[in-house]
């Protein structure tokens, strides 16, 4: 199931859109009473479906009725009227780009063509139906002589809201939420709000000033006749005629009969510009064509920079096909290079994804059972998203193998003959290598190098006879600085065939070790890299104090089997209470003569080191990592650690 809920802003942006809604019903049905024309009432509908509180605020301020009869006076100013312009400027314009954005982004075009063919559609659906349509019933000339009146007007408003809501669309679409570009998302619909209100501001000076030339229209009034001449009262050019005779509203009274006056209007008392429709048929624009080509030239200048500016950050080529959905770590640095593959690599485990979650109790490395068939023995593994308790106020969505972190433990012996069926269930292609292995090349599971990767919901089985024994593990070999640093890994145990190649010891413990980026609730890939650096680290999927006790008598003897399943680091990995003896490196037994005491290994990724320690004292040992932020649960301490700590209790 989709859930929209996946970071604090998704509840944030469902207030948000419910705000909206109770808003643009407000206005619809206030603006239903409100004494103007239908195209005004649907501008601020749109502009508060857009804006929420702020269309309101914006219908409240300067064009809702305050008192009976008191419109025209109330819209009168300059400022007011610039609003109105901008209104129907917005209303067209943004719903020709919403709707554009709606439809480039399921077809999956890059942001760079998305953004031109959103300019297009907010210029044709601001100029071809919503200025030129719905304004022809104020305007009363042929629908294309309104197009060719609204052209420049349009041409201007268009660009400056252009200008502004593009950069916003770029950043926040190509952000760190690429949800963004998903309109099937929250925040793609809280992006277009935003967007929609940079536009209004930014095209809200051109609009005063148009207003003021008198080549753009702002608010008007327009009121329904007497009681009991309904039918002709809504028909729109008649009204504003019929306004003549209206002797209350003397406002109006200048209509048709005054052209020169209605074209020079500039001061906002001498000649309210409600008085719309005749006005614009018979104008006479106060502004210059030098004028207007100036303006045109920097409305084109600023759109332009609008448009490409942003791609000296974000790369343009990019397109919700490519990483629309993914959401990248906060602090990761993306460039305008920054390709698809690198940011799907580095994004979140999808926590939608997650198929099952486990308790802090849960844990992972359990033996991995197995059935023979025709002496073979017979393993399955199936790769899938969870959620997993690290501590106990830290889960994270992780790639798993079995439902554990670390992968299940497949132990076997040497001279054993396995098959080990892999199944997919992962948004991502995967293979399994057996780290360390003597086995067939195509068993050896090098993703595109010796076998196709195993798609999502594929299989792949593979089959190989032990010739080695010792401490090994197994892990994917595709996008492995991803998958691998999401969970997917295991330890391969295998005995000696003759026991007394075994170095005995009263005690055997496995060690895996891995970072994890954990923030805001989500986890990313941990890697070396900016922005990516962990701030989380297990031992055997578990940070510390989560992490195992191992208890043992005095005298006793512990073999740790370190194992470097870490991606992306080397953890020095340190015991108290005295050295161990080195007995074994990646799975090859030391000769005894080879065999040495140390108090730390340091555990690379990929190496494997059998230490045999005593207990030599009672009380409580700590196994550590000497990175002592390594032992810190998100730089915090708790109960004397966190982390790559584990404690030995010897009684
Ligand atoms: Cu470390």
């Amino acid at each position: 199931m989709h859930s929209l809920f996946v970071l604090p802003v998704d509840y944030y942006l469902a207030a948000w859109f419910a705000l909206t809604a109770a808003c643009t019903l407000y206005v619809a049905i206030d603006g239903a009473k409100n004494p103007e024309p239908s195209v005004m009432k649907w501008g601020f509908v749109l502009v508060t479906l857009y804006t929420g509180p702020f269309g309101l605020l914006l219908y409240v301020l300067t064009d809702k009725e305050p008192r009976p009869g008191a419109h025209e006076q109330f819209v009168r100013p300059l400022w007011k009227q610039g609003v109105g312009s901008t209104i129907h400027c917005v209303a067209g314009d943004a719903t020709g780009i919403i709707l554009a954005a709606v439809i480039v982004a399921s077809i999956g075009l890059p942001m760079w063509l998305d953004l031109i063919v959103e300019y297009l559609a907010g210029f044709f659906f601001g100029l071809f139906i919503f200025q030129s349509l719905f304004m022809k019933e104020m305007m009363g000339s042929s629908y294309f002589e309104n197009v060719r009146r609204s052209f420049f007007p349009e041409f201007i408003s268009m660009n400056f809201m252009m200008a502004g809501m593009a950069p916003v669309m770029s950043f926040l679409m190509m952000g760190h939420d690429m949800r963004a570009m998903v309109p099937t998302e929250l925040i793609f619909w809280g992006v277009m709000s935003i967007g929609v209100m940079a536009g209004f501001v930014a095209a809200y000076p051109s609009n005063v000033w148009m207003v003021a030339q008198g080549i753009k229209h702002g608010l008007m009034t327009e009121r329904k006749r007497d009681v009991g001449h309904d039918e002709e009262a809504d028909a729109d050019v008649a009204a504003t005629h019929r306004h003549h005779d209206h002797a209350a509203h003397a406002a109006m009274s200048e209509g048709s009969a005054s052209h020169a006056e209605n074209g020079a209007h500039p001061a906002p008392v001498a000649a309210p510009m409600h008085m719309q429709a005749p006005m614009h048929m018979h104008m006479r624009p106060e502004a210059t064509s030098a004028q207007i080509a100036a303006f045109s030239l920097t409305s084109l200048v600023l759109l332009a920079t609008g448009m490409i500016a942003p791609a000296n950050w974000v790369n343009m080529r990019l397109s919700a096909d490519d990483v629309g959905g993914l959401i990248m770590p906060p602090n990761m640095p993306m460039y305008r290079n920054t390709a698809a593959a690198a940011m799907r690599e580095m994004s979140f485990a999808d926590s939608r994804l997650v198929g099952a979650q486990f308790p802090i109790e849960a844990r992972g490395d359990r033996e991995l059972p197995f059935k023979m068939d025709a002496g073979v023995k017979v393993f399955e593994l199936a790769a899938s998203v969870i959620r997993w308790r690290i501590l106990p106020d830290v889960a994270v969505d992780a790639y798993a193998y079995n439902n554990q972190i670390p992968g299940p433990r497949i132990h076997i012996r040497e001279g054993d003959r396995v098959r080990i069926r892999v199944r997919n269930d992962l948004p991502e292609a995967t293979t399994v290598h057996w780290h360390g292995l003597i086995l067939p090349n195509a068993m050896d599971g090098a993703s595109e190098i010796t076998q196709a990767p195993i798609p999502p919901s594929g299989f792949f089985d593979y089959e190989f006879t032990a010739r080695q024994h010792g401490t090994y593990f197994y892990h994917p070999h595709a996008e492995p600085d991803r998958t691998q640093a999401l969970g997917l890994y295991g330890a391969l145990i295998i005995d000696p065939i003759n026991a007394a190649a075994e170095i005995p010891a009263d005690h055997d413990y496995v060690i895996q070790l891995q970072e994890w980026l954990w923030r805001d609730g989500l986890t990313f890939p941990a890697m070396p890299m900016d922005g990516m650096q962990p701030n989380y680290f297990t031992i055997n999927g578990k940070a510390y104090p989560s992490t195992d006790t191992i208890r043992m008598k005095l005298g006793e003897t512990l073999k740790v089997r370190f194992i470097g399943t870490n991606n992306g680091f080397i953890h020095p990995m340190h015991v108290h209470g005295g050295p161990f003896e080195v007995v074994a490196r990646d799975g090859e037994t030391l000769q005894k003569s080879a065999r040495y005491l140390a108090d730390t290994v340091n555990v690379g990724p990929g190496q494997r080191y059998d230490v045999i320690w005593r207990a030599r004292e009672r009380g409580k040992w700590l196994i550590h990592c000497h990175i002592p932020h390594h032992t810190s649960n998100d730089n915090t301490e708790t109960k004397g650690g966190g982390g790559l700590m584990a404690i030995i209790e010897v009684e």
